[in-house]
Formats: structure tokens, sequence, C-alpha cells
């Protein structure tokens, strides 16, 4: 037997038990042992068969790290056959989460049974894939169509208790002893004479299946695939369940995987998976680096942002306080919270008793001395360096020794912060996204004297709170807002060049951004990068930069608050429509400062606007500011909506090729000069060797 599955005879129950940590992944050893050990039973006194796993889950699917790679023998539908073609029933017991790979495993099984806090899922759509072992084809068969359709396109894993009403869980056990409860339950199915219940025995009749259904579900998932194509084939593969035999349907599923594990998407979003977990560990802290307790936090500013922070904290049972100037301005932030907190409640994604709990953990003052007894403190007013060391000056005279003192800031500098205190080794930046209660990034914001214990405790709550976290050193606007800045440059650069507004949006959000930046500047208020631009020194003196924004700007075109700005806006429906008016605008501004408009292809409006993203992101890298190329795709994709699908600026470039990017920002810099477009010297470098992001990655990590 393999050393990560063992077998043994509990009385007439054979045991198989998985112990391959962390998370028990269906590496090749899993896969073989499991066989063996179903082959082994079949010839020994056992009746039954329990499949368990050791350590704090179970099977949580396929080994990521196998894709791509030469397929090992055996695979796994091999396996499952010889579970469910057994002779003595085969019963999963599930505790932790049965996902992907895992949860099929227990769906050839004959029964199954878990605890009443486990979770079963076939999260694949998350890596661009669908479940490559009889996921498809079995989760229809016992829970209907529509159920199959909504877990496999969600990928969302389902508690146990409600799996069981889904008919997909036979038994919820009780007890602490899962081994034990499960072998009692396999010696009552005995007793019972129970049969060997197949999954695939079941048929679904394609008549109970409305006309069109499938039609439909295509086109409402399609609305939301932004590049990905796995939503599609799910469907194919659900609609297989339901026109074919089992084992055809089971073809056509491995077809279809197979076409999505060798896809650029998967490959982009399994990058994205291991960068995310990547992205959490800093590379110069011991792992067992001590943390600090937070079981009390405090928000300095009850706006949008900091009501959003608030929420966070709030929603994972940890008390909050948040502080205000004046009964007035904390009255309107508390209100934010219960109007946020309502919606959810009206949307029926919230009862209203769990509503009521969680604003019971929110609590308001106006008065510093109530927050000296909290643990972490985070400052979300406005962006004012003066107010900011002013608020920092006098939490360090008010919070015990020991609280983790955090600034929100954008752009500030956080050194700066820090050093108003007499304790700067306690402060740091963690800088949420708007709105802060939805937007998973979370950046952690590392300055120079933060102390290893306060960064340690700032990665862990910010898991705690739901948080993607990725660690940047101080420079102005960190990595994300930092990088933003060529990007939304050259988005208006090209409406001088020839481009609408129209045709800049949909070409980046055709290529699968959430919104494309012009668009996106409507909808934050055109004014507001307007006044951060004022406050810049460093910006070159040209007419031609930001033109457009400004001209918007000075007309009141504020975007979507003012009814218009690069677009104008349905009164009612808020639809977005092109504005002849802008359009003839853009091109007497042209005139004006004498641009040759020309046709620009949607080639060129990716290369203007991305390549800014990862040159600055290639300073950014050798500057140190960010640890990994890997953590700015992961910044990019939680914190800005970069298609996950492509896999974040840097992974993109490495695909793109670096030598290709640094030839057209070569191109670039000879048309339109070096104040735009300077090649970092890491991406020449690279470039020139024919080397990527990721083979620099890994000759440092
Ligand atoms: C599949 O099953 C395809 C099949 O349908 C068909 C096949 C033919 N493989 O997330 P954590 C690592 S596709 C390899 O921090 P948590 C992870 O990188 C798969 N490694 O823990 C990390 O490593 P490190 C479908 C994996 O407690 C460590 O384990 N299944 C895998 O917060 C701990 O992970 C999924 O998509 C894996 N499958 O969350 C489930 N999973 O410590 C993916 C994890 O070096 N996994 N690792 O950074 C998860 O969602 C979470 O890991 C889980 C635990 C919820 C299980």
């Amino acid at each position: 037997m393999s050393q990560v599955v063992s077998y043994e005879l509990h009385g007439n129950i054979g045991v198989i038990s998985v112990n391959n940590p962390p998370v028990n992944a269906l590496a090749q050893v899993v896969r073989e042992g499991i066989l063996n050990a179903v082959q082994q039973a079949q010839g020994d006194a056992s009746e039954a068969i329990v499949l368990r796993c050791e350590g704090r889950t179970f099977i949580a699917g396929a080994d990521i790290t196998e894709f791509g790679k030469p397929p090992k023998s055996p695979g796994l539908p091999e396996v499952l056959s010889e579970i469910e073609n057994s002779s003595k029933p085969v019963i999963a017991a599930i505790h932790g989460t049965a996902l992907g790979g895992g949860f099929e495993v227990t769906l050839a099984c004959h029964y199954r049974c878990a605890i009443a806090s486990a979770r079963v899922g076939l999260p694949e759509v998350n890596l661009g894939l669908l479940p490559g072992a009889g996921g498809t084809q079995r989760v229809p068969r016992i829970a209907g169509v529509k159920a199959a359709l909504d877990m496999i396109t969600s990928g969302k894993p389902v508690p146990a208790p409600k799996a069981k009403e889904m008919g997909l869980i036979d038994e919820i056990v009780e007890g602490d002893d899962l081994q034990a409860a499960a072998i009692s339950y396999a010696g009552e199915l005995l007793n019972a004479g129970a049969p060997l219940k197949r999954v695939r025995d079941i048929t679904i009749d394609p008549e109970s299946i409305e006309p069109g259904f499938f039609e439909s579900a295509r086109k409402n998932l399609a609305k939301r695939a932004r590049g990905q194509i796995a939503q599609d084939r799910i469907v194919s593969c659900i609609e297989a369940a339901v026109n074919l035999p089992m084992d055809e349907g089971l073809q056509r599923e491995r077809e279809l995987f197979s076409e999505l594990v060798t896809s650029p998407e998967s490959a982009a979003m399994r990058h994205i998976f291991f960068a995310e977990r990547q992205a959490a560990k800093i590379k110069d802290l011991p792992k067992d680096t001590a943390q600090r307790p937070i079981n009390k936090v405090a928000i300095i500013g009850g706006g949008t942002m900091g009501g959003g922070i608030a929420m966070c904290f709030a929603n994972v049972d940890i008390p909050v306080v948040m502080v205000e100037i004046n009964d007035d301005a904390l009255e309107r932030g508390l209100g934010i919270i219960r109007k946020n907190y309502s919606i959810t409640v009206k949307k029926g994604k919230m009862s209203e008793e769990h509503m009521n709990s969680r604003l019971e953990l929110i609590s308001g003052t106006t008065d510093y001395a109530d927050i000296s007894d909290v643990d972490l403190v985070i400052e979300a007013v406005f962006e004012n360096l003066d107010l900011k060391k002013e608020i920092f000056a006098k939490l360090d005279a008010t919070c015990k020794q020991g609280a983790i003192l955090a600034t929100n800031t954008s752009y500030q500098d956080v050194d700066a912060i820090a050093n108003a205190t007499q304790r700067p080794e306690d402060v740091l930046g963690l800088h949420f996204f708007s709105p802060a209660n939805v937007m998973k990034l979370l950046e952690v914001v590392r300055g120079e004297k933060t102390a290893d214990d306060v960064l340690a405790t700032s990665m862990a709550i910010g898991k705690k709170i739901g948080k993607i976290c990725a660690l940047s050193r101080v420079c102005y606007g960190f990595i994300g807002n930092r990088m933003l800045s060529g990007y939304g440059r050259e988005a208006q650069m090209l409406l001088l060049d020839g481009c609408t507004p129209t045709q800049v949006d949909s070409t980046l959000e055709k290529f699968g951004m959430a919104m494309g930046p012009l668009a996106m500047g409507d909808l934050a208020g055109l004014d507001v990068g307007y006044k951060a631009r004022q406050s810049r020194t460093d910006l070159p003196d040209d007419p031609k930069l930001f033109r457009m924004g400004t001209v918007l700007v000075e007309m009141d075109r504020l975007g979507q608050k003012t009814g218009a700005g690069y677009y104008k806006y349905d009164p009612e429906t808020r639809a977005r429509l092109a504005d002849p008016e802008v359009e003839a605008l853009i091109k007497e501004e042209a005139a004006k400062l004498d641009i040759e408009q020309r046709e620009i292809s949607e080639e060129e409006i990716l290369q203007r606007c991305f390549y800014p993203l990862i040159n600055e992101g290639a300073l950014i890298l050798e500057e140190g500011i960010a640890q990994r190329p890997s953590d700015i795709d992961v910044v990019y994709v939680y914190g800005y909506a970069f298609p996950v699908a492509k896999g974040g600026p840097m992974f993109y470039a490495d695909q793109v090729g670096l030598k290709n990017v640094y030839d057209k920002i070569c191109e670039f810099r000879d048309r339109y000069g070096e104040d735009y477009w300077k090649p970092a010297p890491l991406l020449k470098e690279l470039a020139e060797k024919g080397s990527s992001f990721a083979e620099w990655a890994a000759e440092q990590a």
C-alpha cells in the first residue's frame, strides 16, 4: 500500500484512509493507493468499505500542480470505475471540504455520509475547468439539471445539510469520531440489506427539461463570462447528461475537460490560484512569526470606506468602534452601515436577525478615550497627510501599547504617518478597495519600521475577514494605483489620436476588463482624478496630457453623478450612451493641439493601455515595492477587475512575450517621447535575455 493511503479491517468493514496533507489532493500516489485498496478489499473479509481522510479535510480535488504536465496512470476515471464497480458497498465519510475530484470520488461511491460542518462542491470553474471525473454526469442525475447547473457553474460549495436535501449526501452523522460513525452507518446499511446504489443507473427524462432551457442558460452565463469558456462547456456536459447514455456522457465530459485543461484561460486561472496563496507569504518573515490577538477594532472615519471596513470585521464577529468628529457625522456613518445591511436583507441574502447581531457589534463614539483598549485601529479619513499625522499622534497618545495602528490611505507616505507616533513599528498601511465590504483585495503596506509581528498579524486578520492580501512597500499609490496612472493616461491620449470613448472602453471590455477606463472614470467621478492631478508636481507640462478629462470637468461633466462625462447616461436606466457632443469635442481638441487623427486598431488600444501597466510593474519589482510579479497579478485581478482568465498584467506580459512588449514600448517611445514611454531596465534585461517575469521570480525565490 502507498504511504499516503492505508487500508485496514475494522471487523467486517474495510477502512481506506487517505493522508496527503495539506488538503489530501488526488496526486498520482493517492489515486494509485485508493485503486489498490479497493481491489484489496474485494478479496478480504470486509462486507463494506469506508473511504475517509486524515487531517483537516476530505479530498479537496485533483492535484492542481499536475495539470499541464504529462498524465500519470492511473487516471481518476479509472479509480472511480473501480469504486463504482466494487462488489461491496463503498461509503464516503466526509469532513472539511470534498471538492472537485474529491467530491467526484464520493459520487462514485454507493453511499455518502458527512458531518454537519462539511461542505461539498465542484469549484473547477474557478480554475477555468469543468468537473472531469463524472461530476457533470452524476450531479444532475441526483439533484436535477437546474440545481446541477447552478452548483457547477457557480463553483460554490454547498453545506452538508443542504447537500442532504439535494440528495447529494445520504446521511449526516453526529459525534466527534467520523470514522466510528461511518463504520456504524456502514453496519446499518448492511443490516438493512441496502442495495449497491450506483448513480449511473439513474436516468433523466429529456422531456422533463423545458424547451430552450440550455440555450437560455448559455446566454445568461455568457453575460458574465469575461473571456471564460468553461461555463459554456459545462452547459454542454449537462446537456449530454440528459441526452446521452452515461458512458457517452462521460466521454463527452472527458473531451471537453481536455480542451479546457490545455486552454490559456485555465493556465491563467491556475496561475492566479497559486499566486493568491503565495501573495499572503512574506519572504523574509519566518512562518512561525508570533501574532498579536485582535479582539476589538476601531475605525477612524465613518464615510463609505470606514463603514465598509467596519462591516468586514462585524461580519466575522469582531466588535468595532467607529470614531467620528461629531454626533451628526457618526449617525450618518452608522446609518450607511444599516442601509448596506438592509439591502442585503431585502435581497434575501441575510436574515433580519443576522443583520441585528452584526449591527450590535458596531458601536460609535466621538471620544478617542473610548478606543484606548482596541487591538487594531484603521484610519479611513480623507486623503490629507497633515490630518492623518494629527490623528496618528492622537492615537499614539490614547491607544494601549501593542495596538496596531493602520492607515487606509491610497497614496500618502505611510512612513511619514508612522513617524508622527512614538511607535512607528506598530504602524502600517491597510489599503482596502471600495466598496470595502465587497472588494476582495487588501494591500498590506509595509513601512520602513513596521514590526514583523504587525505584518504577520495583518496578513492573518486580512485572511480572516475574507480578503486576499498582497504586500507592498511604500511608494506613491503603492502597487495598484501607481501602475494605474499610465493606463488612464493612454486611454485619454487614444481619444486625441482618433478613438471614440466607446471604441477604447469596448475593446478593453472585450478583452475581459469589467469596465473600460473611461466609463470607470465616469463612475468614480472625473473630478477625483482632476483634483489628484492638481496636487502632483511630477507630471510633464504637456497640454495633451489628460486633456479630455480636464476639458470635461471644466464643462461640469463630472461623470455619472452629473448625468454626463465621457458618455451621457439615461436618467432612468443609467445606461451609458455614446455622446456625439463629446465625440465632436474630442475632434476639436485634437485639432487645437495639431494632432492628426487616424484609425486605431484594437491591438494598439490594448498595447497602449496595458503596456504602461506592465512597464510600471517591472519598475515596481526592481525597486522591491512588490515581492513577486504574481503579487502584482493578484492586485490587478482582485483590486482592478483585470480578467482572471488573462492571469493579471505580468502573466499576460509573459504570454505576449517580453521581447514583443519591450519592442513595442520602444516604438511608442520613439513616437510619443520618453516622458511617457521609457522602458524599465528590468523589462529590457529580460527581453534581451529571452526570459520572462515567471523565470525571473523563480530565480529570486
Ligand atoms: C479538479 O478536481 C478536477 C477534477 O474534476 C477532474 C480531474 C480529472 N492541488 O487554500 P489553502 C494547496 S480541479 C494542489 O491555503 P485553506 C495550496 O496551494 C481541483 N494543491 O488552504 C496551499 O499550498 P501552500 C478542484 C492544493 O484551508 C495549501 O494547499 N478543487 C490544492 O484556506 C493550503 O491551501 C479545488 O479547486 C489542490 N487541489 O483552504 C479546491 N488545494 O500552503 C482548491 C489546495 O504551499 N482548494 N492546495 O500555499 C481550495 O479551495 C482550498 O485549498 C481549500 C482549503 C478550501 C481546500
